[in-house]
């Protein structure tokens, strides 16, 4: 099942990887500076999952988040300069500044929502993927989650719903190979996802998570299959985060080595790099996709600097309703 991405395709993808990392690193500087309201989760070495999942919607699919979101926001098409805004909680964020970055949502760009409950967003997505369905609307659902929400009840319940109902949902674990710092094998009787899911009578692929070619091609062919009415079906991409839990967690549970073999080996900015110079790219235009996406951010951090800080008069406002 490979598809032939167009290399004017795989250079958006490689701008989008680069705006994802570099967003994170100046959220990861505003942490640092004690600028941001709750914990900061980067998906940094996890960039290709959530562009080569959201290059196969269209902007109508819906998609539901993590903890580890801001990735899933930016690759969906979600404004920078909001989403930055929303990091230091301010009222030009896209939530008002009432979800900072675990809580993020933005219904413009058809995510509906961060949950930082573990496998939380799972029956969000099967719930608006049963609506669609009711509606007879042609549009899919995502639901992102990582590894640790393997082991969440949540998980299991949402995914046989939706296979009884076949429901218009694909169901993406991001598998890092961490839950904190407890690794799959300390959590989970049956490790092989696709046996696992296809129990559940669905599809399901396990894939290199650090290509995005790989996870394009994989997501197109799942996303098609549920717009068309075929059921959901279940994706693991294996992958790995080259920051903490959060910025500035004390890494205890894994080596410094292994982490650095990881970067060196399977960084899918320096994979997707290589592959657009085998097909001729050129290395100032990826040089120049990479500052581009730098200014965009540059351009994120001094709005969210300049946005005022929410009204306390409108505190409640969000909470009851009128
Ligand atoms: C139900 C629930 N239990 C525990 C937590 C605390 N917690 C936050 S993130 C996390 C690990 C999640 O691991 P995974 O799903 O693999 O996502 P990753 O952090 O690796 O992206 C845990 C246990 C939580 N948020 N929700
Ligand atoms: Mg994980």
């Amino acid at each position: 099942m490979t598809r032939s991405i167009s290399t004017e395709t795989l250079e958006q993808m490689y701008e989008i990887m680069w705006r994802i990392r570099r967003f994170e690193e100046a959220a990861g500087a505003f942490y640092q500076a004690g600028r941001v309201k709750g914990g900061i989760h980067a998906s940094i070495g996890q960039e290709a999952v959530a562009t080569g999942v959201c290059f196969a919607l269209r902007p109508g699919d819906l998609i539901t988040s993590t903890h580890r979101g801001h990735g899933h926001h930016i690759a969906k098409g979600a404004d920078l300069n909001r989403l930055m805004a929303e990091l230091l909680g301010k009222a030009t964020g896209y939530n008002r500044g009432r979800g900072g970055s675990m809580h993020m949502a933005a219904f413009d760009v058809g995510s509906l929502g961060a949950f930082p409950v573990v496998a939380a967003g799972v029956p969000v997505a099967v719930g608006a993927a049963l609506g669609i369905k009711m509606q007879e609307q042609d549009r899919v659902v995502v639901a992102f989650f990582g590894d640790g929400a393997m082991a969440q009840g949540t998980l299991h319940e949402s995914i046989n719903l939706a296979a009884l109902a076949q429901a218009p949902v694909i169901f993406v674990c991001e598998n890092n190979q961490f839950a904190v710092s407890t690794r799959p094998e300390n959590s989970l009787a049956v490790r092989d996802k696709v046996q696992w899911a296809t129990s559940y009578g669905i599809p399901a692929w396990s894939i290199d998570g650090q290509s995005v070619d790989a996870v394009y091609d994989t997501s197109a062919e799942a996303v098609e299959r549920a717009r068309a009415g075929g059921g959901p079906c279940f994706i693991e991409a294996m992958t790995y985060r080259f920051e903490g839990h959060y910025f500035g967690e004390p890494q205890v549970y894994r080596t410094r080595e292994e982490v650095d073999v990881e970067r060196r080996d399977r960084d899918p900015i320096a994979r997707l790099h290589d592959r657009l110079l085998a097909r001729g790219v050129e290395p100032t235009t990826l040089d120049a996709l990479n500052q581009a996406a730098s200014e965009a951010v540059e351009a994120a951090v001094a709005f969210a600097e300049a946005g005022p800080e929410p009204d306390p008069e409108t505190f409640a406002d969000e909470v009851y309703s009128p």
